[in-house]
């Protein structure tokens, strides 16, 4: 669509005016370029069909910006941004996905020392030349020396929840082709890592040239690294490698447990091998003595033949589940299908896109028992157009008519409220006391002290209406790290006032992350899994989220959305009183 690379521009452009301190033109350039952002339709397909009016009668956009528009249309150009773009040739999206780098900033580091590009940014920090500018100091030089940091560590890799369809698609055309016997991803992906730096699939056929030729000529596929018989690399449109390896039947499970990993997790098992007389390699586990292969044909009989459990792949990370095993107490973990009801959904109310039918006819062909629909509140967190206190009402009754309209599923009312700095919930207690489920979340001012930050999560959990403490570190993977609480102490306070924590499953968020998740149940403290949709499209990240608690250890038990929806609501009554 044009409208997103229009918009793009009159948004440097108004950064750039803004700078240059010109009066009211940005902000014209920014109403015309959130119009652009909200249609449905393509910009030249209005002006097919109207003209120049078609444009002018849009909100915000004028003779001048739409004769900006046509000529983006007729010539792929902006003349008057190319000719900011020549005086400021900065790349804006990288250095501003620093998170304490804003589009200011950035034209304030041009101005100084010339910046342009977040290598030259690492290289004048490290420089200690940051510091010295007027409006920075040693305290934002740290933050952006860390930033480029945490931006490294995912340079790269890919979100696991953004190659998920890709991978299934991947996976359903091997699963097709009748001479492929079996077909198994393995490596990060199968361990549900959050980023995954390449897939790997490991496939059984007898007729590996032509499951070669047939994968590379995937419509996924970009291009092709080495094509072997054995093995074969592409590179796939969304920007990472996929490994394909083929192996005979006889030792397909030793293949998937090598090819599984972790490295951690094959070494010390290895280990293992060796030390009861084996050795374990991708071929199978081999009796030194003898020579003789032991096990190969699955990972059950190589765990079993080791006097091991299974240990399922989430918790393949050499972070104690060898011990479990060998004592025979690897948990039984929450499985993809344990899940009853989603309880973290936006919808067209505040910031999300389908309206609370359609979310509810999708969760419900979902298979799911309950949904709640949580959307923002407004007070504290004025950006993402949320619920005034007189819309809950009116939502309300949306809810109560969508019940009775779409049988078999029941339609929770719930809010995603904000904690504010003191702690206080930006919702009234009247208001809260309404609803069905309240859930509270961080959204603002994530740079507290640590003490003040604890005190700030506490004060919301002894709210006596909240239900739910959502994303509780406020993370974004690659962007920003959680912010710094005692976690111990917060547990406590939550046991103690029946206060669940969320593991938020939306792709880059995955928080309550593994570790946490696993101090969390340690202590006996509940969970629930929450996508955070903003769309019906995004109710699937529940997998990515199961995958998250997985890797944490939790078991079905541990997650209260695993409950049919009448006990759920017996366990929220304990310390909240109306439920529906
Ligand atoms: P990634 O791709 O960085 O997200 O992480 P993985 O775990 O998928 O790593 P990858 O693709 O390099 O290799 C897949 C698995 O193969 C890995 O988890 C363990 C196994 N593997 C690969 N290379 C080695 C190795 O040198 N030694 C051992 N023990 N295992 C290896
Ligand atoms: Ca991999
Ligand atoms: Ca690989």
């Amino acid at each position: 669509m044009n409208n997103l690379k229009i918009a793009k521009m009159f948004r440097e452009i108004a950064l750039i005016l803004e700078s240059e301190n010109v009066k009211w033109k940005p902000r014209a350039y920014n109403r015309a370029a959130i119009t652009l952002e909200s249609l449905d339709e393509d910009v030249s397909d209005i002006y097919k069909r109207e003209g120049e009016k078609g444009l002018t009668r849009l909100p915000g956009i004028g003779k001048d910006l739409a004769a900006k528009i046509i000529e983006f249309m007729k010539t792929g150009k902006i003349k008057h941004y190319e000719k900011l773009k020549k005086e400021y040739p900065i790349d804006f999206d990288s250095l501003t996905s620093i998170s304490s780098v804003g589009p200011k900033k950035a034209i304030k580091l041009y101005k100084r020392l010339g910046i342009k590009t977040l290598d030259e940014l690492k290289e004048a920090a490290e420089k200690g030349k940051i510091r010295k500018l007027e409006g920075f100091g040693e305290q934002s030089e740290r933050e952006i020396l860390k930033g480029i940091e945490l931006l490294n560590k995912t340079r790269g890799r890919l979100l696991l929840g953004d190659v998920f369809p890709t991978v299934d698609k991947i996976l359903s055309q091997l699963r097709s082709n009748k001479d492929i016997a079996k077909v198994n991803v393995v490596g990060s992906f199968r361990r549900m890592k959050e980023t995954v730096g390449d897939i790997d699939i490991l496939v059984v056929s007898k007729k590996p040239k032509r499951i070669m030729d047939f994968f590379v000529r995937m419509p996924e596929v970009k291009g092709v690294q080495v094509k072997g018989l054995k093995k074969t690399t592409v590179y796939l449109k969304i920007g990472i490698d996929c490994d394909l390896r083929v192996f005979d039947i006889k030792n397909y499970g030793s293949g998937m447990l090598y090819f599984t990993g972790s490295k951690q997790h094959n070494i010390k098992l290895r280990k293992i091998a060796i030390s009861k007389g084996y050795k374990l390699n991708e071929y199978g586990l081999i009796d030194r003595r003898t020579d003789n292969v032991v096990a190969s044909r699955t990972e059950e009989s190589i765990y079993r033949s080791l006097g091991m459990d299974y240990i399922p792949p989430e918790m393949r990370e050499n972070e104690g589940e060898i011990d479990l095993a060998l004592k025979h107490r690897i948990p039984k973990l929450i499985g993809y299908d344990d899940i009853r009801g989603d309880l973290h959904v936006h919808s067209n109310w505040s910031d999300g896109s389908d309206s609370i039918e359609e979310i509810a006819v999708k969760a419900k062909g979902m298979g799911y028992e309950y949904i709640a629909i949580t959307d923002h509140s407004v007070k504290g967190l004025p950006v993402s157009g949320g619920l005034k206190p007189s819309d809950f009402k009116k939502q309300k009754r949306e809810i109560d008519l969508v019940n009775s309209k779409v049988k078999g599923i029941k339609v929770l009312q719930g809010v995603e409220a904000n904690i504010m700095p003191d702690g206080s919930i930006d919702v009234s207690d009247r208001i809260l006391s309404e609803l069905d489920i309240v859930s509270a979340g961080v959204h603002s001012r994530f740079k507290m002290s640590k003490k003040d930050m604890t005190k700030r999560m506490i004060k919301a959990i002894e709210n006596e209406y909240v239900n739910i403490i959502v994303h509780p570190f406020g993370r974004v993977i690659g962007i920003r790290e959680g912010y710094d609480f005692d976690f111990d102490r917060v547990l406590d306070v939550a046991k103690d006032n029946n206060v669940i924590l969320e593991i938020n499953a939306f792709p880059n968020r995955l928080d309550l992350s593994p570790y946490y998740v696993r101090k969390a149940i340690d202590k006996k403290q509940k969970l629930v899994i929450g996508t955070d949709s903003h769309s019906t499209e995004q109710l699937w990240h529940m997998k990515i989220g199961i995958g998250t608690a997985r890797r944490g250890w939790a078991r079905k038990s541990d997650i209260v959305n695993t409950m049919g929806l009448k006990k759920l609501k017996q366990m929220i009554k304990l310390n909240t009183r109306n439920m529906c």
